[in-house]
Parts: C-alpha cells; sequence; structure tokens
C-alpha cells in the first residue's frame, strides 16, 4: 500500500493548548503521534512510504476560502512582528485569539490581526506556530497524492492509499481553523476526486467531522457520513447532530451518526454497518475515509470502548465496500497504541 508522507510537519509544534477552564496543556496533536505510526508501519511487509508531489493552492481554494488561507500564511509573522515578547521567545509562543466570532454571522472581517484570528478561528486547540502553514499544505499534498494514487485503477481491482496527514484536517471548515485542523485534507481530497466521479465520505474519527460536513452540505455529488460521540456532550458541541441532512441540492446527503458515550466496539459497528449501506446505494467511485484512532479505549480525548479487535472488523467492513479508498489520517492520542491500532485497521487494505 502507498504511503503519502512528509516530515514537514516536524516543525509545527505549539508548545501547548488551551483546554476547558483555560488550562494550558501540552499540544496533544504531537510529533510522536507520527512517530509511532511510522515504527508500526516500518514494521510491515506492505508499507510503502512515498513523499507526496505539490498541487499547488488551486485545490485547496477550490474548498477554502481565499483570504482565509492568506491569514493563515502570513498571521504568525505578523503577530511576531508586532510583539516583542514573541519576537524574544517565538517557541514559547502559540498564536490565538481570545475573542470569538460569535454565531459566525458577523458582517465584517476586521482588518485588525487578533479580530481577523477570533473570525477565522473556531477555539483554542488550533495553535499556530512558524511552521503552521508549511505543514498544513504538506500534509493537504500528501492527502492529494494519496487521491491520485488511486483515481486511474490500472487493475480490475480496487486499490487503496493511506495518507499519513499532520495537522489534521476535518474540524477545519470553508473559512476556520479548529481543534488542531487548519486545512481541510480529506475534502481537499474528496473534491479533487469529485471531478473524476461520485465520491462517498466516511468520517470514523470520534470527533464530529464539522469542517468535512459544512464544506460539502450544500452538495449532492459528495455524500459525507460522520460517527461520533454526541456533540451534545463532545467537542466541536455545535454541529453534528442527528438532523443536520445536508441542505438545499445536498439536502439528504449528509448523514451524522452521533454516539453515547462508553460506545464499544458492537454499537460502534451496528452504526457503521448502517453507514455503509448508505453508501453502497449511493454507489460511488471514491471513498475517502478520515480515520481517527481516538475512538479506542483509552484514549485521553475519548469516551468511547473501541478495542484493537474492534479496528479490525472496522476496517474488514470498510474494505469490504470495495471501492477506491484513501484513508486519510486525522485523530489519536492513546500514542503507544497508536501504530498498532491504525496498522490493525490499514492490514484490511490491499
Ligand atoms: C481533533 B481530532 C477538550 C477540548 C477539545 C479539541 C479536540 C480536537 C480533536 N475537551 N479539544 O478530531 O481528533
Ligand atoms: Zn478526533
Amino acid at each position: 500500500m502507498k504511503i503519502f508522507y512528509s516530515d514537514t510537519h516536524r516543525k509545527h509544534q505549539p508548545p501547548f493548548e488551551v483546554f476547558d477552564g483555560g488550562k494550558r496543556v501540552p499540544y496533544l496533536e504531537n510529533t510522536d503521534r507520527m512517530d509511532r505510526i511510522l515504527d508500526a508501519l516500518h514494521k510491515t511487509k506492505w508499507a510503502e512510504l512515498t513523499p507526496p508531489t505539490d498541487f499547488g493552492l488551486d485545490p485547496i481554494y477550490a474548498v477554502h476560502d481565499q483570504n482565509y488561507i492568506a491569514f493563515l500564511a502570513s498571521c504568525w509573522n505578523e503577530w511576531r512582528a508586532a510583539d516583542p515578547a514573541v519576537e524574544a521567545s517565538p517557541d514559547q509562543h502559540a498564536f490565538l485569539p481570545a475573542t470569538f466570532a460569535l454565531r459566525r454571522k458577523p458582517i465584517h472581517v476586521p482588518s485588525n490581526l487578533l479580530g481577523k484570528a477570533g473570525y477565522y478561528m473556531m477555539d483554542l486547540s488550533a495553535c499556530i506556530v512558524e511552521a503552521t502553514y508549511e505543514a498544513a499544505l504538506s500534509s493537504a499534498n500528501c492527502a492529494l497524492s494519496a487521491a491520485e494514487s488511486i483515481s486511474s485503477p490500472t487493475t480490475s481491482h480496487p486499490s487503496s492509499s493511506f495518507a499519513l496527514c499532520r495537522p489534521p484536517g476535518h474540524h477545519a471548515g470553508r473559512d476556520y481553523a479548529a481543534g488542531y485542523c487548519f486545512v481541510n485534507n480529506s475534502s481537499v481530497a474528496a473534491n479533487w476526486l469529485s471531478s473524476k466521479g461520485k465520491v462517498a465520505v466516511l468520517d470514523i474519527d470520534y470527533h464530529a467531522g464539522n469542517g468535512t460536513q459544512d464544506i460539502f452540505y450544500e452538495r449532492n455529488d459528495v455524500l459525507t457520513i460522520s460517527l461520533h460521540g454526541d456533540p451534545d456532550f463532545e467537542y466541536p458541541h455545535f454541529i453534528g447532530f442527528g438532523d443536520e441532512t445536508g441542505a438545499g441540492a445536498g439536502h439528504g446527503f449528509h448523514k451524522n451518526f452521533p454516539l453515547p458515550k462508553g460506545t464499544g466496539d458492537k454499537e460502534y459497528l451496528s452504526a457503521l454497518d448502517e453507514a455503509l449501506n448508505l453508501i453502497r446505494n449511493f454507489a460511488p467511485n471514491y471513498l475517502v475515509v478520515p480515520t481517527g484512532m481516538d475512538t479506542f479505549d483509552g484514549d485521553p480525548l475519548g469516551t468511547f470502548k473501541v478495542t484493537r479487535a474492534g479496528f479490525a472488523e472496522i476496517g474488514k467492513r470498510i474494505a469490504a465496500l470495495d471501492l477506491q479508498t484513501v484513508i486519510v489520517m486525522e485523530g489519536g492520542y492513546a500514542n503507544e497504541e497508536l501504530g498498532t491500532n491504525i496498522v490493525t485497521l490499514l492490514e484490511n487494505f490491499k
């Protein structure tokens, strides 16, 4: 299996994130996550690590607001130049606003830097440092390269690829960063594939794929589905509910499966089976799977109880769709088990 990965993410290392209650904690979405996955992949016989190709900005502009991307590109340098404390010790700082654009319907995009940050950032967990933009672009290129690699089947047998993305992407909307995510890698890849055929997106990260939901909400050429902790108790709190099913032409082309705390293999797999049936009925040409291992029993950010055997079965059932598939790395913070878990899922694909 081709695995698209770049070391560029290593420079994106925010010194902290802000947790519930305003508590500063070490950034959970860390480089060690990739090391654990790389270790596990290196132990297999089938992992073929490949550097991504640079697709330029056009496929990113196709799903993101250009002014938002311009903000990502320049905010760190602007902030650093304007604040002597940041200039003195850039490694101890992360760029974050303290004021947010309530309900996201403001009339004006402010010209002030921190005002723009409140407009373009949903929360305090998508910390921007010097290399964030570069890492986010490289991560999107991994997803695009993985999509391209399965886009023209050379054999009659469906193929799959893995985009080992960091930073992750599924919380980033058309014009906002959120939850460790800046560019929505899975959506960029899904949109790129949508010019070649029908695409289904099946998000199996523990958190609702709010960014992906936003981006495709009014489209009927891309079916989006997300299984996740019910936003009634879990981040991202405001989106991912069961009655959000798409709008306009996209009505009926989005489906959320909000699941309760303590969801184990059995309950998860029965929701997954429903999702897989929706995909079969839609009959897509391509499948994109934003994949988080934070449904794992013991993940520090999750409340589910999915086991390693559960991941094997999840992989098996998704692979049984027999589609050209791109698996895109999203979350997963139980670092010691992360590599084994993702390999257990990937093993089912060819
Ligand atoms: C990213 B991904 C803790 C605050 C939530 C953000 C979590 C982002 C998860 N209650 N922090 O989907 O794994
Ligand atoms: Zn997650």
